[in-house]
């Protein structure tokens, strides 16, 4: 077991089983399927291909906001720092940060994908030559313990891509604390948050012409099919994305084009001509809107970095 691996036991055990929330979720009235089931190989393969589509801004924006302001969000961080990135998959943002901070005494990448840690340490370590990178495999979605010796240190957190978007607002919370309680004492959080904006922008983030999204989302089917035994047909259901303004977020669908039986671990499952199977929803805050959030975590906004267009913010959280 790697060190890392190690580190993470007690975090693994928590994590949450595939099958269980397969099945479960495809037999509920209103189907669905939890997102964070995207990110097999295949699906985090996708994922990246999603961030280079002209239509998905989310990624090219931050990457402006953080490269134009890195200096401001980092005053103050000082040679004692550990900055903490939650869910930092390949680091690639983190980047634009480390090539700012003259000292630092550890960066902490937490995920849950060993390789992907291990590559983004060896990509780090040949940039940032001394860099301390201590890795942490781990389910962000539960309070973590750091490493005891980084604990007491002050800690700077990081969340960049608006993944907190994929959380439902009371989540969002949930999670917020606990990444406060991570950080505590002397927490500070910069976290990517994308913005509420013209409609048709948002549904072309999530339904590219090159149809890269469609197959990010049919691959959860294509997973299920490896994993668990499944018989989908891919050809049989398609992708679709719509904004929903009451709730302010993206959902994301697949949908059945007939009426089919679908085996899983030995279960079958009746789809109707157009049932849905909801896969992901992506909320849309205004600047305000997230404060109040932020606020219910405990934690005090300070500045919001965000572009021309107003596209995208990125905050600064503190805990006070
Ligand atoms: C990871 N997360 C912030 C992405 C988003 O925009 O909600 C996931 C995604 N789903 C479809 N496209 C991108």
């Amino acid at each position: 077991m790697s060190k890392a691996t190690e580190r993470a036991a007690p975090f693994l055990r928590q994590a949450d089983d595939f099958a269980v929330s397969v099945l479960e979720g495809l037999s509920r009235p209103k189907k669905s399927l939890p997102c964070r089931f995207f990110y097999d190989a295949q699906g985090s393969a996708l994922f990246e291909d999603i961030t280079r589509q002209p239509e998905y801004y989310p990624t090219r924006v931050e990457v402006g906001i953080l490269t134009a302001n890195a200096m401001q969000m980092l005053e103050g961080a000082l040679g004692e720092t550990v900055l903490v990135e939650f869910g930092s998959g390949s680091s690639i943002k983190t980047e634009i940060l480390l090539g700012h901070m003259r000292r630092l005494h550890a960066y902490v990448p937490i995920d849950i994908s060993e390789s992907a840690l291990i590559d983004a340490r060896e990509r780090l370590a040949a940039r940032f030559s001394g860099l301390n990178i201590e890795l942490l495999l781990a389910d962000f979605s539960h309070p973590i313990e750091l490493p005891p010796e980084l604990a007491p240190r002050p800690k700077l957190g990081f969340f960049p891509g608006s993944t907190i978007g994929n959380f439902v607002p009371a989540e969002a919370t949930r999670l917020l604390r606990a990444m406060r309680e991570t950080l505590s004492p002397r927490g500070k959080l910069i976290i990517g948050v994308d913005l509420k904006k013209d409609v048709r922008q948002l549904v072309a983030a999530y339904d590219d012409a090159n149809g890269v999204t469609a197959a990010f989302n049919l691959n959860l089917l294509a997973r299920i099919n490896h994993e668990l035994d499944g018989t989908f047909d891919l050809q049989a259901f398609r992708h679709a994305a719509t904004y929903e303004p009451f709730e302010g977020r993206i959902e994301m669908y697949l949908v059945s084009v007939k009426d089919q039986d679908v085996w899983v671990a030995g279960r079958k499952f009746h789809f109707r001509a157009a049932e849905t199977i909801h896969t992901e929803s992506a909320y849309k805050y205004t600047i305000e809107e997230f404060h109040l959030i932020a606020q219910a975590a405990g934690w005090t906004p300070l500045r919001v970095w965000k572009d021309e267009l107003n596209l995208f913010s990125v905050h600064e959280l503190v805990a006070p």
